[in-house]
């Protein structure tokens, strides 16, 4: 909203001019969204199906069917994107994904990209 007349709760002035302080404050149109990134699966000839599906529920949330479609997509594509998060929560889950398949004996390997 370019053009928007300027009012309380905008930050383009205070919400009662009595209470102005004096005190200069931020003022700002458009709040930062925080950087997201691609959480990453890639294929492999050893990880079973049945696991990777099992890892999409438990790690990543999804459902038994999306589980199975982007386990699929990554088979047949090589790679796909598990999920979408801020930076540390996209990190945990990659290290979560390693210390189940490691466990396992899996070589399931997952990554990060920025979106
Ligand atoms: N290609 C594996 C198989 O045929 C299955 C697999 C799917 C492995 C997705 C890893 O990220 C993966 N058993």
């Amino acid at each position: 909203m370019p053009n928007a007349p300027a009012g309380p709760g905008d930050g383009t002035r205070p919400a009662d001019p009595r209470r102005d302080s004096g005190v200069a404050t931020l003022s700002r149109r458009k709040v930062a969204r925080p950087t997201r990134y691609k959480v990453l699966l890639f294929n492999d000839d050893y990880t079973p199906m049945e696991f990777v599906v099992a890892i999409l529920e438990q790690i990543f949330g999804k459902g038994p069917t999306e589980a199975t479609q982007i386990m699929l997509a990554v088979h047949r594509g090589g790679v796909g994107v598990a999920g979408v998060y801020v930076l540390d929560v996209a990190e945990t889950k990659v290290a979560a994904v390693h210390q189940a398949a490691e466990a396992r004996g899996y070589p399931l390997r997952s990554g990060v990209e920025q979106e």
